[in-house]
């Protein structure tokens, strides 16, 4: 890459917030062992300039032969300086203190709790090759299928689902969409639709993304509020695809993805919530979420926008805090959103 790129004042992005003309001299020739360029972490950022964040590892070297650009959207996002501490894990949900923010149900749809996870010895989904992700989809199926009693499923591959089966998982939040352009410009969408699927059990409360943004994206849902119950669920099947599968993971930067955003617990705890009020007082709706480190998305997911005055509320931070205290970011937050929803 020879020439420093032209931001407009449309990039609103980390990347070019971070990316000035001395980190682009020191990283622009450099390439990890297996190949991956400052061109192609950079490309989604470039090609999308409302990206909120911008970049894209090919691998766990990334992180550190782009450093000097990593490092700051790391530490913008989640505000953890990984230099001066190590990340650490506790998935027990036994350590979660819960009382239901919305005991009388009336605000809280339901809850979705997921993890990303990329195996060792692979490259992620930015720099991988045809081959491997098709064997990186058969390892992950192979342990999906000896999964026993709630967790019990099966795997839908997308390129045999039928176009309405496809659309109708993905209107009722189960299922990732086809073509994100900032999938699309990090190189993340190649040879779809082969190598991608989905598994779920019969209720649909636990699933698996496979070969998405990320090599698999776990995932624990149900109606309502129950934030314990979600996480329960959750850190059980964790704990038994653990037993076949090895994780990428830094014990600074935690569970290894292809977003620096879901570095570390790569844990978003959601709730789809009813806030028609907030939703007309934005700056007290924000007060409220910046405090809790909360993020506001739409009720199709990211980069979508909000219907009826339903939010998809999830904790924003993920590195440098564990994973009870992600569940626990939502669970206060969501309290003081109830709170004020209910005073207006
Ligand atoms: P990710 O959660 O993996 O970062 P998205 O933001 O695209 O990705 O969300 C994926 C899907 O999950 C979307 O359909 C979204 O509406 C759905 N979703 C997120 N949170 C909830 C929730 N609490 N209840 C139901 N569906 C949810
Ligand atoms: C972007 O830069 O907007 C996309 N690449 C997605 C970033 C991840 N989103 C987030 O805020 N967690």
């Amino acid at each position: 890459m020879n020439n420093f790129p032209k931001f407009t004042a449309k990039h609103t992005s980390l990347l070019a917030k971070h990316l000035n003309k001395t980190v682009f001299e020191q990283l622009k020739d450099k390439k990890t062992t297996l190949g991956f360029s400052l061109q192609q972490a950079i490309q989604s950022g470039l090609d999308n300039p409302d990206s909120g964040i911008g970049v894209y590892a090919g691998d766990l070297e990334s992180y550190s032969t782009f450093a000097a650009l990593f490092d700051p959207i790391i530490k913008s996002y989640h505000h953890f300086d990984r230099s001066l501490s190590k990340h650490t894990s506790n998935l027990n949900a036994d350590d979660f203190n819960y009382n239901n923010p919305d005991t009388n149900n009336e605000y809280i749809l339901s809850t979705r709790i997921r993890v990303g996870r990329n195996l060792a010895n692979y490259p992620l989904g930015t720099a991988i090759s045809k081959t491997q992700r098709d064997e990186v989809e058969q390892l992950i199926v192979n342990t999906l299928n000896n999964l026993k009693g709630e967790l019990k499923g099966h795997y839908y591959p997308l390129y045999d689902m039928a176009d309405e089966t496809r659309e109708r998982l993905i209107k009722d939040h189960f299922l990732f969409k086809n073509g994100d352009r900032f999938l699309e410009s990090a190189g993340l969408n190649r040879d779809w639709p082969t190598g991608r699927g989905i598994f779920h059990n019969q209720s649909k409360t636990f699933l698996v993304w496979i070969n998405e943004e990320d090599q698999l994206r776990i995932i624990s849902m149900q109606k309502g509020g129950d934030i314990k119950a979600t996480f329960q669920r959750l850190s059980l099947a964790i704990a038994q695809l653990e037993q076949q599968l090895t994780f990428m993971y830094d014990e600074r930067l935690g569970y290894i993805s292809s977003c620096p955003t879901n570095l570390g617990t790569a844990m978003r705890a959601s709730v789809h919530i009813a806030l028609p009020n907030l939703a007309k007082n934005k700056a007290q709706f924000e007060a409220i979420t910046n405090k809790y480190h909360l993020q506001i998305r739409g009720v199709n997911g990211e980069h979508s926008s909000s219907e009826n005055g339903i939010f998809d509320i999830s904790n924003k931070r993920r590195l440098g805090i564990n994973e009870v205290q992600c569940v626990s970011d939502l669970h206060q937050g969501v309290a003081a959103l109830i709170r004020a929803e209910s005073s207006f």
